[in-house]
């Protein structure tokens, strides 16, 4: 399986902004952030891509969501937020590592663009 720049983060090979983490998965706040408030949560297990997901990842994949509501709380997200994860080409995914965003802090616009 490919490394990535998330890979890298978890290793502490680059630098991040990390907010929270456990033995599953870990948050930092994005690198180029599209709202106020834009952390990923991303496992520490290298999934590619939610359509490489399997049926036996569903635990964690439940855990990423349940931290991802934890992490938006602990941001102070009292107004709302979106947790949004791009698959593939058309989703608009540039790193094949798993990852749920959490945006917040503005109003957001639906439908995305
Ligand atoms: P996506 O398009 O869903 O694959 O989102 C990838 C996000 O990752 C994008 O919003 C920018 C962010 N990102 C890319 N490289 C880095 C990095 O080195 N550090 C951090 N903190 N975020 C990064």
């Amino acid at each position: 399986m490919s490394d990535t720049i998330f890979a890298k983060i978890i290793r502490r090979e680059i630098p991040a902004n990390i907010v929270y983490e456990d033995d599953l998965c870990l948050a930092f706040t994005d690198v180029n952030p599209a709202a106020p408030t834009h952390i990923l949560v991303i496992p520490k297990q290298p999934i590619p891509q939610l359509s490489q997901a399997k049926p036996e990842d569903h635990r964690l994949l439940g855990h990423l969501l349940i931290k991802a509501k934890e992490v938006a709380e602990q941001a102070g997200l009292t107004n709302g937020y979106r947790v949004v994860i791009n698959n593939g080409e058309d989703g608009g995914q540039t790193v094949y590592h798993l990852h749920l965003h959490i945006l917040g802090g503005r109003p957001l616009a639906w439908p995305p663009g």
